[in-house]
C-alpha cells in the first residue's frame, strides 16, 4: 500500500519530483496531478499513470490523495498549503512557504490545532551529505563554538523575468535556512549591502548582492549572492569556530591532471549540484509520513525564512540593518 501523492505544479521542478517519487522512492505513487497550464499536467499524467484534476483544491480534497506536493508558482503556495493543513493531510512545499510571514503565521495556527507536524519544507540542503557532515561536526563540538559563516551562492543564469528581490526570496533563502540550521539559532538582525555591479547580468536586477545575518548570540553570516554570469553553479560555505573551520565539499567528481594543471568539473545548475539531496529529501518525506514523524524543515522554518526575507527586502530599500521579529515558537516545532 503506497502513499498516494497528488502533485500541484508540473513545471521543471514538479516534473523532476514526480519522476523521483515514481523511480527513487519505493513508498510513494503519484496518482493525481494539477497545473494551471493543462498541457504539462496531461503529459505527466500520461507518462506516470496519474489522473489530471481541474483544480488544486479538488486534488487536495480528493479521497484518493493521501499527501500533497506543492511545486507551483511561489504566489500560490500559501493557499494550497493552508487547504492541505485544514484537511489534516501531509504536505510538502517547495520554498518559499508563502510570499509574506503573516500567511505562515496562519499555517502555524492551523497545524498546531491539528496537533502534529504535517508539513515538510523543500529546503533540500538539509539532506546534502556535505551540510549534514558539517552539522554533525558542529554538534559534536569539533570546532568549538561557531563564530561566523562565510558563504557564496553563484549562478550562471536565471530564467526570464528575474527580479532583484528574487535574489533573496528564491536564491539566498537557501542560505537563510541552512545557516540557522547549522548554527541552531534565530536571527536578530539582517542587512543587504551594496556591491559594485557585474556587467554579466542579462536583465536590470541588482547583481551581485551581499547579504548578512546576525544571530541572537552575535554570530555573523555573510552570503555573496551572484544570480547571473558566474563561472558555474557554485555553492560555498565555511563555518569558522573557536578552534577550527569546516568547509563544504564539492560533490565528488574526477580530478583531472593534464597540460601541467590539475582541475575538476563544476555543475552548471542546482539540479546537477543537489540531485542526490533531493532524492534523500523525498525518501525522508515518505518515512516521515509512514511514522507520522515528519523530518526536515518545518512550517516554523518556512516562517523563519519568510520573516527574514521580509526584513532583508526592507533593508535593501532602507540601506539599514533591520530586525527580525518572530512570534513565540509553538511546542510542536521544538
Ligand atoms: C532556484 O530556485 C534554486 O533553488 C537555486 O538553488 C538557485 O541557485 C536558483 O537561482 C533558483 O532559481
Amino acid at each position: 500500500n503506497k502513499i498516494q501523492v497528488g502533485v500541484i505544479g508540473c513545471g521543471a521542478i514538479g516534473r523532476e519530483h514526480i519522476e523521483r517519487l515514481t523511480n527513487v522512492v519505493p513508498e510513494t505513487k503519484v496518482v493525481a496531478v494539477y497545473d494551471y497550464v493543462r498541457e504539462p499536467a496531461e503529459t505527466a499524467a500520461k507518462q506516470y499513470g496519474a489522473t489530471v484534476y481541474d483544480s488544486g483544491e479538488a486534488l487536495i480534497r480528493s479521497d484518493e490523495v493521501d499527501a500533497i506536493l506543492v511545486a507551483s508558482t511561489d504566489d500560490t503556495h500559501a493557499d494550497y498549503v493552508m487547504e492541505a493543513l485544514k484537511q489534516n493531510k501531509y504536505v510538502f512545499c517547495e520554498k518559499p512557504l508563502a510570499l509574506t510571514a503573516k500567511e505562515c503565521e496562519k499555517m502555524i495556527e492551523i497545524e498546531t490545532k491539528q496537533g502534529h507536524r504535517l508539513l515538510q519544507m523543500g529546503f533540500n540542503r538539509r539532506f546534502d551529505k556535505g551540510y549534514v557532515e558539517m552539522k554533525e561536526a558542529i554538534d559534536n563540538s569539533e570546532i568549538g563554538e561557531p563564530l561566523m559563516i562565510h558563504s557564496a551562492h553563484r549562478n550562471i543564469s536565471q530564467s526570464p523575468g528575474f527580479e532583484t528581490d528574487y535574489a533573496i526570496t528564491r536564491v539566498a533563502i537557501h542560505e537563510i535556512d541552512i545557516s540557522r540550521w547549522l548554527l541552531d539559532e534565530e536571527y536578530d538582525e539582517v542587512q543587504v549591502l551594496k556591491v559594485k555591479q557585474s556587467n554579466h547580468t542579462a536583465g536590470d536586477w541588482l547583481n551581485p548582492q551581499l547579504v548578512m545575518f546576525k544571530t541572537h548570540s552575535g554570530q555573523r553570516v555573510d552570503v555573496e549572492v551572484q544570480t547571473d554570469g558566474a563561472y558555474a553553479y557554485d555553492i560555498r560555505c565555511q563555518v569558522v569556530g573557536e578552534s577550527g573551520t569546516l568547509d563544504l565539499p564539492d560533490p565528488a567528481t574526477v580530478v583531472k591532471r593534464n597540460n601541467q594543471s590539475v582541475s575538476n568539473d563544476l555543475p552548471s545548475t542546482w539540479a546537477g549540484r543537489f540531485g542526490k539531496s533531493y532524492d534523500d529529501e523525498f525518501l525522508g518525506w515518505a518515512k516521515g509520513i509512514l511514522n507520522d514523524n515528519i523530518v526536515g524543515a518545518s512550517t516554523w522554518d518556512g516562517y523563519a525564512a519568510c520573516v527574514t526575507t521580509d526584513a532583508l527586502i526592507k533593508s535593501r530599500q532602507t540601506g539599514n540593518p533591520e530586525k527580525v521579529v518572530m512570534i513565540e515558537q509553538p511546542d510542536i516545532y521544538k
